[in-house]
C-alpha cells in the first residue's frame, strides 16, 4: 500500500491565477493536479482543503478508480464545476504518482503512444481582419498546422478572443467583470469574410478554426456554419450554449461545418445526447474541468463509438499541469482530434517546469516519469492570488447575454 500522507493546495498568480493540488505519499513520491476554475478559484481551493484532503489521508494512492468513485458518489451532491475540478485534481495527482512509481511517462500507462505527437492549434487574433491574418501567418511560419481565427468586429469596441494590447489574449482581465457589448448581426457579417481572406492568404494546407463562444441561437449558428462551408473550417466551436443539448439538432440539419463544444462540460452527462445522436464532431471537455484523466477517458471511449473525436480545451487558465495531462491523454487516446494550445507566459512556465514540447505543429508530453511537470513552491509563494474575473456580455440594448 502506498499511503497518502499529506496533501495541500497551492494558489499562485504568476501572471494569472492557478490552483494546484499536491499529494504526498509514504514513499516520498508526490503528484500534482490542476484545480483551476477561472474566476472561481478559491471555491475549488476550499472544496479541496476543507472537504476532500481530510478524506484522502491514509488512503492507498494506487486505488485511483476507487478514490474517484468515493469522491463522486460519496459527496452525494454530484457534478458541477467546483466538485468536478476538485475530483480532477485528485485524479490527476494520483495518475502522476502511479506513473512516477512505475518509472514511466503517464501515456505509457494509458496504453502507450497512438501517434507521434498531438496536433495543436494556436490563437491568431487581431483588431480587424488584416491584423488577424497577419497573426495567422506568424503561426503558420512557426509550423502550426491548425490556427484559430478571431477578429474584431466593425462597430463593436471589443470582441471575444481579441486582445487589445497583447499578443496573447487573456480573458480574465479585471478585478471586477468587464462589461462588453455584443451584436450578433455585426458579428455574422464579419466571420465569413475573415475566412475567405484567410484561405486566400494561408492556402488550404492549414486547418482553420473559429470559436463563437456561446453567442448564437441555433438558427444563427446554422447560417454561420453554412456561410463558412466554402472555406472548409476544421470546426465551429461553441456555436450555441449546450445547456440544452437538443439545440444542436437544428444546427446539424443545416450545415456540414464540423461542430465542437464542451469546454465548460464537467461530466459525461453534459455530452451524452450530443455524442449519442452524433450532433457534434469534437468534444472539448478537459482533464481539469471534467473529472480528471479517469473521467475524460470514459468520455473519449463513449465518443469513439459515435465518431466524435477529442479537442480538449487548452486556454491559459488551464495550468501546465493540465496541459501535460492533456498531452499524455491525447497521445494515447485512439480518437484524438486536436489540442488547443494557448501558450503560457514565461512566469507561468518558470513556476511549473515541464517536459512537454512543441515541434512543427505537434506537441509531445516528454518521457519524464509521471506527468513530467513540477511546481516550484518557493517561486509560487512569491505570486499572491489576485481576484480576476471573466467579462460579461450585454446586447446593444443592455440585455444580459452569454459572454
Ligand atoms: O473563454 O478559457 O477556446 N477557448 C476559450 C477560452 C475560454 C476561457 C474561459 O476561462 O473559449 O478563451
Ligand atoms: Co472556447
Amino acid at each position: 500500500m502506498l499511503k497518502i500522507t499529506s496533501a495541500k493546495v497551492v494558489v499562485t498568480c504568476p501572471g494569472r491565477n492557478f490552483v494546484t493540488l499536491k499529494i504526498e505519499t509514504s514513499d516520498g513520491v508526490h503528484g500534482l493536479g490542476d484545480a483551476t476554475l477561472n474566476g472561481r478559484e478559491l471555491a475549488v481551493a476550499s472544496y479541496l482543503t476543507d472537504h476532500v484532503i481530510p478524506l484522502l489521508i491514509g488512503r492507498d494512492a494506487h486505488t485511483i478508480e476507487d478514490i474517484w468513485q468515493f469522491l463522486y458518489r460519496g459527496a452525494y451532491w454530484r457534478r458541477g464545476p467546483v466538485t468536478m475540478a476538485a475530483i480532477a485534481a485528485v485524479d490527476t495527482a494520483l495518475w502522476d504518482i502511479k506513473a512516477k512509481v512505475a518509472g514511466l511517462p503517464l501515456y505509457q500507462l494509458l496504453g502507450g503512444a497512438s501517434r507521434g505527437g498531438c496536433m495543436v492549434y494556436g490563437h491568431a487574433n487581431g483588431a480587424d481582419i488584416d491584423k488577424t491574418i497577419e497573426a495567422a501567418l506568424v503561426y503558420q511560419a512557426e509550423g502550426y498546422r491548425a490556427i484559430r481565427l478571431q477578429s474584431g468586429v466593425p462597430g463593436l469596441s471589443s470582441t471575444y478572443g481579441v486582445s487589445k494590447d497583447r499578443y496573447f489574449y487573456e480573458p480574465a482581465d479585471a478585478a471586477l467583470p468587464t462589461e462588453n457589448i455584443w451584436s450578433t448581426e455585426k458579428y455574422l457579417r464579419t466571420v465569413p469574410e475573415l475566412f475567405r481572406r484567410a484561405r486566400e492568404a494561408l492556402g488550404w494546407d492549414v486547418h482553420l478554426l473559429h470559436d463563437a463562444h456561446h453567442r448564437l441561437t441555433p438558427i444563427e449558428a446554422a447560417r454561420l456554419g453554412k456561410d463558412l462551408e466554402p472555406y472548409r473550417p476544421f470546426w465551429l466551436e461553441d456555436a450555441v450554449a449546450a445547456d440544452n443539448q437538443a439545440n444542436f439538432r437544428l444546427i446539424r440539419q443545416h450545415t456540414t461545418t464540423p461542430l465542437a463544444v464542451g469546454e465548460v462540460f464537467n461530466s459525461i452527462w453534459d455530452a451524452k445526447q450530443l455524442i449519442e445522436e452524433q450532433l457534434i464532431d469534437y468534444i472539448r471537455a478537459t482533464v481539469v474541468h471534467a473529472g480528471g484523466i479517469t473521467h475524460l477517458r470514459r468520455i473519449a471511449s463513449f465518443a469513439d463509438l459515435h465518431n466524435v473525436r477529442t479537442g480538449c480545451h487548452g486556454a491559459t487558465d488551464l495550468s501546465p499541469v493540465c496541459m501535460a495531462a492533456a498531452l499524455h491523454f491525447g497521445l494515447s487516446v485512439p480518437n484524438f482530434g486536436v489540442q488547443e494550445y494557448m501558450r503560457h507566459t514565461e512566469e507561468t512556465d518558470t513556476v511549473f517546469p515541464h517536459a512537454y514540447s512543441f515541434d512543427r505543429g505537434l506537441m509531445h508530453p516528454g518521457d519524464a516519469p509521471g506527468l513530467g511537470v513540477d511546481l516550484d513552491e518557493a517561486l509560487a509563494a512569491q505570486y499572491e492570488y489576485k481576484p480576476a474575473y471573466l467579462p460579461v456580455n450585454r446586447l446593444e440594448d443592455g440585455t444580459m447575454w452569454n459572454w
